[in-house]
């Protein structure tokens, strides 16, 4: 037989230990198949590679820096440089962001990375009436190029590398940040500025359709005009200067599993390439060369490592086979990776720092350029200077106490690790081909199958938590009731605001209208061209203008509205997906809880109680308020609330107040549930009721989850009564599901 002897040996090993222990597994072949990850793949309880063990005469191995970089984008990778420890941050004012990233530089900081409040990401100034509860929370507020001056104050942009997480306002945003660095440097040509400045934009429109949602205009402009020209632009005036950093991050936070994340993002960089070849008419060598990436980091970590590998060498070979570039640098993946917010939880939150590490661990391990390691007390708010502070130092440590750098690549040639990536590059190339067949990734995101996808796999995810299946400490095993509240940042919404709205009026009394009026129409003009104008030199390129826009003293809201003009808002649709929840408590392994399953079916009967005694099913309206698009949470809520048996409506993100209570009325609901992940629902959640009263409608039951620290529960149920439970993270639906249930009075009691 060609079957090794020593294998045979394994095998009867192998079942007697199993026999032994009294294993819940019977035999080796059940080792073989009943661990399965998210994404499909059976963990082997021991890998090995038959072929080597005959085969002297195999190819050359692969090697970092050589195509396809499988093994790392540089040879010498961290023995001669390590990985840049760039933490993501920002909130509040200008000047206050500013003071924490200089405090944070000097200790031991390597690079920017600017957080942005959601007032700008969707391109209002801060005195917008949409955007109340918003400004200054999850983010920087930046309404023009004062702001960005003050925060970048004492901060050389022609030699700091600075990340801006971007993308709907992308070209305000930009134009003030070129601007402010051309002001810090008023001897120099501005040319000659721009040429110095190194960097990266987030500018990845694509995975904001599908999840992150920070989009302001339709698909078609914010691609072929917005992306196209910035790439355009950069090429030659800002070669230092990364153009996209094309995200798999949110699509993993959005419920995604690695192979989702890794072929929907290859998909994404290869549709930005087609689109400055094809449409742009830009050389691909002048531009995939700055495409970077970013990807999530989570508990998984042999898949996450092999994911990483995995992803190099299909950008590399992808990139090869379509676009045939002549740069051995255009074929190279880089990467910023950022451990997972998902798996933080509001339970023994110091957990959260283990978590971190070992993430940070397969980030590392994975061969990544730059990292942000998360805050421990994430999972309720922002962090503080001094959980900041631990998380920074998870990286110091890493980089400068272990030696983990000392050897490149240290899983390559692993028999597992060679025989994961192999798996995970195979099953993400299936997705690219399916995103191929469709016509590419604007295609298949507008035919709703990207979100579809994402949102079935969250879904599913949710429900191996709470049936048991997927282990999550403190949440769904070794619980505990003796947490004492962590502490976080808050923040002053109201002075922010007040200050915002103070330095927008001394700007508008400082600066020349007539000036400012006529940039704003050129924009709106070269908004409403129908041809290319990526080219650098081009007078209507959108990049150009909005520098000249920034330099003029144009707001953010000015210049995102003058492009809005032409272009109209995007609006997306919400459907709700079905039967992925209740699908998995019926196929739940035997690892699950069998009380999870009992309690399950215990609810769906309480529902159908519900309906036989009111004569219809409880009904509930999930929303989300404000500019916050967080909405996994929401969606996870709406598909598990739905299938134990509740009639459920998913309002529009980004609603008012006064919208929600609206559709609320016009539904008939019982309850309303607000997911709030960004902050402002000690603004938002009182405004609410106070609408809920003025209309009449105290009925309705308002109930609240997401992100909201255990210190603002009093205020939101006792304080302002704005609503009735609050449910935290890690809440499992059958639960919540239940205690809602019981809030609705009974109208036949
Ligand atoms: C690096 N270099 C080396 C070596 N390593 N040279 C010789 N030997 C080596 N071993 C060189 C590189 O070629 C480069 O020079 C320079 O050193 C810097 O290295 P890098 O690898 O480019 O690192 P970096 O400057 O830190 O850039 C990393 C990325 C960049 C990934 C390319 O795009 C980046 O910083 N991304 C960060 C994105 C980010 O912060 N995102 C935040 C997301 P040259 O440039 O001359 O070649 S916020 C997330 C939230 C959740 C959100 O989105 O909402």
């Amino acid at each position: 037989s060609t079957y090794p002897k020593r294998l045979e040996e394994w095998e009867s090993l192998a079942q007697k230990e199993l026999i032994k222990s009294k294993s819940k597994y019977k035999s080796p072949s059940d080792l073989r198949t009943q661990r399965v990850t998210p994404e499909g793949i059976e963990i082997q309880p021991v890998y090995y590679d038959v072929d080597a063990m005959f085969d002297e005469s195999r190819e050359d191995p692969e090697m970092p820096g050589i195509e396809p970089f499988t093994r790392g984008p540089y040879a010498t990778m961290y023995t001669s440089r390590p990985w840049t420890i760039r933490q993501y941050a920002g909130y509040s004012t200008a000047k206050e962001s500013n003071e924490f990233y200089r405090k944070n530089l000097a200790a031991g900081q390597q690079g920017l990375s600017v957080a942005f409040d959601l007032a700008t990401h969707r391109g209002y100034d801060s005195d917008h009436e949409r955007v109340k509860g918003d400004v200054g929370m999850a983010g920087v507020a930046i309404d023009s190029i004062l702001d960005m001056k003050t925060l970048f104050d004492g901060i050389p942009l022609d030699k700091m590398s600075v990340s801006m997480t971007m993308n709907g306002a992308v070209l305000p945003v930009l134009g003030m940040y070129i601007q402010a660095a051309i002001e810090q440097n008023p001897d120099e040509d501005p040319s000659t500025v721009m040429k110095k400045l190194r960097g990266t934009v987030q500018n990845d429109i694509l995975k904001e359709f599908m999840v992150r949602n920070t989009y302001i205009y339709p698909p078609k402009p914010s691609m072929e005009r917005v992306v196209s020209d910035i790439m355009g632009f950069m090429s030659s005036e800002m070669p230092k200067f990364n153009s996209i950093s094309i995200s798999g991050y949110h699509i993993q936070e959005a419920g995604g599993t690695a192979e989702l994340e890794l072929g929907l993002t290859i998909a994404d960089g290869l549709e930005y390439l087609s689109l400055a070849v094809d449409h742009a008419k830009l050389d691909v060598d002048d531009i995939a060369p700055r495409l970077s990436f970013f990807w999530g980091i989570g508990m998984q970590y042999y898949i996450e490592v092999a994911k990483m590998r995995a992803a190099r060498r299909l950008w590399s070979n992808c990139v090869k086979e379509k676009f045939n570039p002549k740069n051995p640098k255009s074929l190279l993946l880089r990467t910023h990776c950022q451990t997972s917010g998902y798996s933080l939880t509001e339970q023994q939150p110091m957990n959260n720092i283990i978590r971190t590490t070992i993430e940070a661990m397969a980030a590392i391990h994975g061969g990544t350029q730059s990292l942000h390691t998360n805050s421990y007390d994430e999972a309720v708010g922002l962090p503080t200077a001094e959980t900041a502070r631990v998380a920074r130092n998870t990286q110091l440590i890493l980089q400068e106490e272990t030696g983990l750098g000392l050897t490149v690549d240290p899983w390559g040639g692993s028999y597992m690790m060679e025989s994961l990536t192999d798996e995970i590059y195979e099953k993400a190339l299936l997705i690219i081909q399916e995103v191929e067949s469709m016509g590419g990734m604007t295609n298949y995101i507008s035919s709703g199958m990207a979100k579809m996808r994402i949102e079935e796999s969250a879904t599913k995810k949710q429900a191996r938590i709470d049936t048991g299946d997927d282990v999550v400490i403190g949440v769904n095993r070794y619980v505990r009731n003796d947490d004492k509240d962590q502490e976080v940042l808050q923040i002053e919404n109201s002075v922010v605001l007040s200050q915002q709205i103070e330095q927008l009026n001394r700007l508008k009394g400082e600066r020349d209208d007539a000036e400012v009026e006529a940039v704003l129409k050129k924009l709106e003009h070269s908004a409403n061209l129908t041809y290319n104008t990526s080219h650098p030199d081009d007078p209507n390129n959108l990049l150009r203008l909005s520098i000249e826009a920034a330099k003029k003293r144009c707001t953010l809201g000015e210049i995102s509205f003058a492009l809005e003009k032409a272009w109209g808002r995007h609006r997306p649709n919400s459907t709700i997906v079905q039967g992925a929840y209740s699908a998995a408590f019926s196929t739940a392994s035997e690892a699950a809880d069998n009380n999870s399953k009992a309690e399950y079916e215990s609810i769906m009967k309480m529902v159908e109680d519900f309906e036989e005694s009111e004569g219809r099913r409880p009904r509930l309206l999930v929303a989300k308020l404000g500019q916050d698009g967080h909405d996994r949470g929401a969606r996870v809520i709406a598909s598990g609330f739905s299938d134990i048996g509740w009639d459920v409506d998913v309002g529009p993100l980004f609603s008012t107040p006064e919208e929600v209570v609206m559709q609320a009325i016009d539904s008939d609901v019982h309850v309303i549930g607000i997911s709030s992940q960004a902050g402002s629902h000690k603004t938002l959640l009182p405004a609410l009721k106070k609408e809920l009263e003025d209309k009449g409608a105290s009925n309705i039951i308002v109930v609240a989850g997401g992100v909201i620290p255990k210190q603002d529960w009093d205020y939101l149920l006792k304080e302002t009564k704005s609503c009735q439970a609050v449910f935290g993270p890690g809440t499992r639906i059958p639960k919540a599901a239940a205690e809602v249930l019981s809030l609705i009075p009974r109208s036949s009691l």
